[in-house]
């Protein structure tokens, strides 16, 4: 491989996103052909409806490895496909992405691991996708930066091309100053992030955390939350929580395809009187055995009634090379196989359990044909799945039982809120979100919904990009508007 960026045959773009990953995954057609369609999950989701509306290109890797593919378009977007070595998967993605800054941001949930091999691939690669920035944005391009994969990438860019605009989005928390000071390369990549002109997270803690440790560790100037650079620039750091395309997954929901399909799988499930569900992609962050826990105490326990009751637990399949994950999905099948194999009955179990993804519409389904949504994340920096509940309910019913440890806590106040880590107290409110009165229910969806519907993916971008836009001038709204 060349790994040196193709040439850009298409307009140079004015609006340029830079990801891990295209927003597109590729698809063997019966005649062997190939294809490419949208790819799930909750970063592609967030920008689907931003990029097609705006005239931009984005900038990702395809997804296989030890392969070179030249720009393309698909639905009206420009794709610049950067390439990966499998050596590079492993060490840059699934080892310093995944397995040392995943679990460090997650409050070290699992153990971080640091290895100085793996953090050369990433300087390696981040080096690569600045480049093929570079190649592919207009002079004085707004070039939008995501997420913890890309952390360097804002100040190589920087280096190679001043006269661009940059904006940073962290999608997971920024950790404590103390977690995140174990980090051996901790000032690498705070000067990274600094290359950006805007430095967005989740919530304003973690703005906060950013800019105390600029504040601290590169004693740089912070006034709360402009920090001035060694070079004189201003970085602003700030809080645009993340949302979903409300309007779009309601109507989605509100189908007709979404209706009956709602209505077969509560009679698949048996006509319970209570359907739990839980949706999540399948991660040691999520809280899934504890949900399984809680769920299978309260069976034992004779607190809910197997045969009225069902969870029905959809796991969309993730990084399964790396070895953490591995064991949660080993772990998860035998505790559901334990519940399920303790109802002394034949019959539909308890818990029905899915390990595969599944397209949008059904999706709607499922979260309309649930009683009571269940999100026990112990760490997550906003939560999608929980305000694409709140979004497809047809009328102020249904219940959301929410962990305090997710972003989305912080907007949905009006949820059955928990400490995951609690099991008791989890168990209590399982059962009281299951049995409130309607009239309480509907106090609290009506609030969320009101919540989830002014605060769409819409604004949030816009949010972004408005004050990325905004400062020192430079024409971003040009490029975007
Ligand atoms: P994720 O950790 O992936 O995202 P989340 O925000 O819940 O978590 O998004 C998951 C997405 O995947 C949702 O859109 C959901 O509908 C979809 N999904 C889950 N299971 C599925 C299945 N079985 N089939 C099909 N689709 C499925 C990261 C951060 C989050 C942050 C988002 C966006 O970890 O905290 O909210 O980015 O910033």
């Amino acid at each position: 491989m060349s790994l040196k960026p193709k040439e850009w045959k298409l307009d140079p773009a004015s609006f340029v996103v830079v990801a891990n990953r295209l927003p597109v995954d590729r698809v063997e057609n019966p005649d062997s052909t190939a294809d490419w369609r949208p790819s799930p999950g909750g970063l592609v989701t967030a920008f689907e409806p931003i990029m097609h509306r705006r005239r931009g290109a984005w900038v990702g890797w395809h997804g296989a490895a030890d392969e070179e593919l030249e720009p393309f378009e698909h639905e009206g977007l420009a794709l610049a496909p950067v390439p990966l070595s499998s050596s590079e998967v492993e060490e840059y993605y699934e080892g310093f992405s995944n397995a040392t800054l995943w679990p460090l941001y997650h409050d070290a949930i699992a153990t971080p691991q640091f290895r100085r091999e793996w953090w050369d691939t990433y300087v390696i690669v981040n080096q690569r996708f600045a480049d093929y920035v570079a190649t592919v944005a207009a002079a004085g391009a707004v070039v939008w930066v995501q997420d913890y994969h890309l952390q360097l990438l804002p100040q190589m860019l920087r280096r190679q091309r001043p006269d661009v605009k940059i904006g940073f989005f962290l999608h997971i928390p920024f950790p404590p100053t103390e977690l995140y000071v174990q980090l051996p390369w901790r000032q690498q990549i705070l000067e990274g992030l600094l290359g950006a002109d805007l430095v967005g997270f989740q919530l304003p803690g973690g703005a906060r955390n950013f800019a105390r440790l600029v504040r601290d560790r590169l004693g740089l100037e912070t006034l709360r939350d402009r920090i001035r650079t060694r070079d004189g620039r201003e970085v602003l750091a700030r809080a645009y929580p993340i949302s979903i395309e409300a309007k779009g997954f309601h109507e989605l929901a509100a189908s007709d395809q979404a209706a009956e399909r709602a209505a077969e799988i509560r009679h698949d499930l048996g006509d319970p009187r209570v359907m739990f569900l839980g949706v999540d992609r399948l991660d040691y962050t999520k809280g899934i055995p504890e949900r399984i826990q809680a769920f299978g105490e309260l069976i034992a326990e004779g607190r809910i009634d197997p045969d009225e009751t069902v969870l029905l637990q959809l796991a969309m399949p993730s990084r399964q090379r790396v070895e953490q994950y591995r064991r949660l999905r080993d772990d998860i099948d035998r505790l559901v196989g334990r519940i399920n194999g303790e109802v002394p009955r034949i019959g539909r179990p308890p818990i029905i359990y899915l390990h595969v993804s599944h397209p949008r519409v059904e999706m709607a389904a499922f979260y309309r044909a649930a009683d009571v949504m269940v999100v026990t994340p112990l760490r997550d920096g906003m939560n999608l799945v929980a305000k694409e509940y709140v979004a497809c309910r047809q009328r102020d019913d249904g219940a959301l039982v929410l962990s305090e440890f997710t972003g989305a806590a912080r907007e949905l106040r009006q949820s059955y809120l928990v400490n995951p880590h609690d099991i008791d107290g989890l168990k209590d409110r399982l059962v009281e979100a299951m049995n409130d009165v309607p009239r309480n229910k509907a106090q609290r969806m009506r609030a969320m919904r009101r919540q989830v519907f002014d605060h769409d993916i819409d604004k949030w971008a816009r949010m972004f990009l408005d004050d990325l836009e905004r400062l020192n001038g430079t024409p971003a709204a040009r490029a975007t508007g």
